[in-house]
């Protein structure tokens, strides 16, 4: 209880500080004259989370953990396990090895959090209360107002929605989120996964995330119960498929750094982000490429093997790629049939890391269609045509693209 009240204290405290400096720049803004070379002296000076650097030069003024804004560059930036008290040894050694050889290959976007969670409820909570302190603390609001604070208590209903009920969260803010009473939210959504998981005998976790939070300045990971790491085998190996996945999307999203030159969040042709089998396509495909390409030992099959299986899991004969959206029946096809349009990519661009050296590093500044034309030497369109042909091809011949590993 005293905890919380000094805690309380200190984001009060915090809060006022940072309102106050707010409107002392309001006021300079709208008195801009020359006389004031003291008063911003003083502002600058100000370090308002003590990490050193002053809250002008300061990216994140409220998280000393952080100064600068590291998104779009790889960098040493550590990352954060959290494994709840209920996620065995060997699943908490699979997860964190699999995870730092993703970034080994990828490169490291962080900094990074990873939370993993478990199928108790004790484990839950313990999670939710560590990851609500860190918000709180480091000011990572997801609301504020003076009728919905954000507060410990409030970011704890968040995150283990709906079991602490509902009154501290803003009415409006579940449009456009995720808050199913069902299935719960954040911690208890992951949570809910692992239960699945495990009554119904997986042979892989169900439920792995990157949620955000570019506003943040960092990378959040939610796993649900990685059961795949329980023992060595196939089930080891895909489920570190599953976080190289998960973590290419890190690589992705590193593309996007900011809003400036328009909407980075919309998907389509004719976006800064591309189509749904593009993004889907290229982290399957690299996912499943680099576990096998970095470990000749695997217990996979193999790649030939793997896209034959994606060509036979497509529920739709005669759909275009462009037309695989979430309104589509077939949309799950962006991963069976955008992991071997990647593959055939690749192969014509006759470089395995074209997406990675060229593709994502222009796509911000060109957009979908410029990038991949720079990347792949061909319009979208015209490799539309291509794929009608690639796709309708003996199987035979299909696979004789696909590096033999
Ligand atoms: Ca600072």
């Amino acid at each position: 209880m005293k905890i919380f009240s000094l805690l309380l204290l200190t984001i009060t405290v915090l809060l006022f500080t940072l309102i106050l400096s707010c409107s002392k720049s309001e006021n300079q803004t709208q008195d801009n004259t020359s006389n004031l070379t003291e008063q911003t002296y003083t502002d600058t000076d100000k370090d308002t989370d003590g990490d050193g650097v002053a809250d002008s030069e300061d990216a994140w003024p409220l998280d000393s953990s952080m100064s600068e804004n590291l998104w779009g560059v790889i960098n040493n930036e550590d990352v954060e396990f959290f494994f709840a008290s209920d996620v065995s040894d060997n699943i908490s050694k699979g997860t964190r090895d699999s995870f730092l050889e993703a970034i080994d290959e990828f490169g490291n976007w962080g900094p990074t959090e990873l939370w993993v969670s478990g199928p108790g409820q004790e484990g839950s909570v313990e999670l939710a209360n560590l990851y609500c302190n860190r918000r709180v603390e480091r000011g990572q609001t997801k609301w504020g107002t003076d009728t919905y604070p954000w507060t410990l208590e409030s970011c704890k209903q968040l995150s283990l929605y709906p079991t602490l009920g509902d009154d501290l969260i803003p009415p409006r803010f579940g449009e456009g989120h995720i808050l199913s009473e069902e299935e719960g939210n954040l911690f208890e959504y992951y949570r809910g996964k692992s239960v699945l998981t495990i009554e119904n005998n997986w042979p892989t976790g169900w439920g792995k995330g990157l949620n955000g939070a570019r506003e943040w300045g960092f990378k959040i990971y939610n796993f649900s119960l990685p059961v795949g790491f329980s023992e060595p085998g196939y089930n080891f190996d895909y489920e570190k498929v599953n976080v190289f996945y998960e973590y290419f999307h890190a690589l992705q999203e590193s593309a996007f750094t900011d809003e400036a030159l328009g909407n980075t969040y919309e998907f389509g042709e004719d976006t800064r982000r591309g189509p749904h089998w593009f993004y889907s396509g290229a982290s399957t495909y690299y996912a499943e490429y680099a576990v096998r390409k970095r470990d000749k030992n695997h217990n996979l099959n193999s790649l030939k093997e793997r896209i034959e299986q994606q060509f036979g899991y497509a529920m739709c004969d005669d759909i275009l790629l462009s037309d695989l959206t979430p309104e589509s029946e077939c949309f799950l096809m962006k991963f069976y049939w955008g992991m071997p349009a990647i593959a055939y990519l690749l192969d014509r661009a006759n470089n395995q890391n074209a997406i990675i050296e060229t593709f994502y590093p222009n796509l911000y500044e060109y957009g979908f269609k410029a990038a991949f034309e720079l990347t792949f030497g061909i319009t979208v369109e015209k490799f539309y045509d291509e794929w009608e042909i690639y796709r309708n091809l003996p199987m035979e011949q299909r696979l004789e693209i696909i590096p033999d590993i």
